[in-house]
């Protein structure tokens, strides 16, 4: 067995809201798209993305994000507007972008990079983050998809959600998709 876990940071998302994003994008399931679904219950917000780590560094992530964690202050978020990365010619990935207090998600991410690197962990190449909740990725595209896309769609949900924690995840790829698991939680302080 490998010794070598498949990690990343996250935000889980409540329930309903995966209810009602999956509601609002449910329409889109019969469009004939290229493209292979998240299921309602991975969706997710994906904060730093590792590859695989060794125990030892799954131990060094863990002590760090729980000093972290101690120091963050819960915070809002709220679904935005469905997009799609790159483009809407040669698309990849079908995502749906977030807003509320976007700043203090912003600042989070920073601190993570920045303190992940200073104790070894690779920097994202991309320097800016562009926080989204993806709901499929595409294998290919075609020309009237972002007509088709915005035709379809239903409302997001509008409802604000706290954000007052994040987890260490583990994903086990498999060939009906990855399998997320929680390894650990980091509850953030409680906002007075
Ligand atoms: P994304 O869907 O928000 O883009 C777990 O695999 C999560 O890590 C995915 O949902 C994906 O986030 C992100 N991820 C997976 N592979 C990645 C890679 N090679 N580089 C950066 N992020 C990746």
């Amino acid at each position: 067995m490998s010794d070598l876990t498949r990690s990343f940071i996250a935000v889980l998302l409540p329930p309903w809201i995966k209810r009602g994003i999956y509601q609002s994008t449910a329409s889109l399931y019969q469009l004939p798209l290229d493209i292979r679904w998240v299921e309602e219950e991975n969706y997710h917000l994906t904060l730093k993305f590792f590859g695989s780590l060794t125990c030892e560094e799954i131990q060094k992530a863990k002590r760090f994000l729980e000093t972290l964690t101690a120091e963050i202050k819960t915070f809002n978020l709220q679904c935005g507007e469905l997009m799609v990365f790159p483009n809407w010619r040669r698309p990849r990935v079908l995502s749906l972008s977030l807003k509320g207090e976007i700043k203090l998600l912003q600042d989070l991410w920073h601190q993570l990079e920045t303190g992940l690197a200073s104790i070894g962990f690779p920097e994202e190449k991309r320097k800016r983050f562009n926080p989204h909740i993806t709901l499929g990725r595409f294998r290919s595209g075609n020309d009237a998809l972002e007509k088709m896309i915005r035709e379809r769609a239903g409302l997001v949900p509008v409802e604000k959600f706290l954000v007052r924690e994040i987890y260490l995840m583990a994903s086990k790829l498999t060939p009906e998709g990855p399998e997320y698991t929680a390894l650990a939680r980091y509850p953030f302080q409680v906002k007075e």
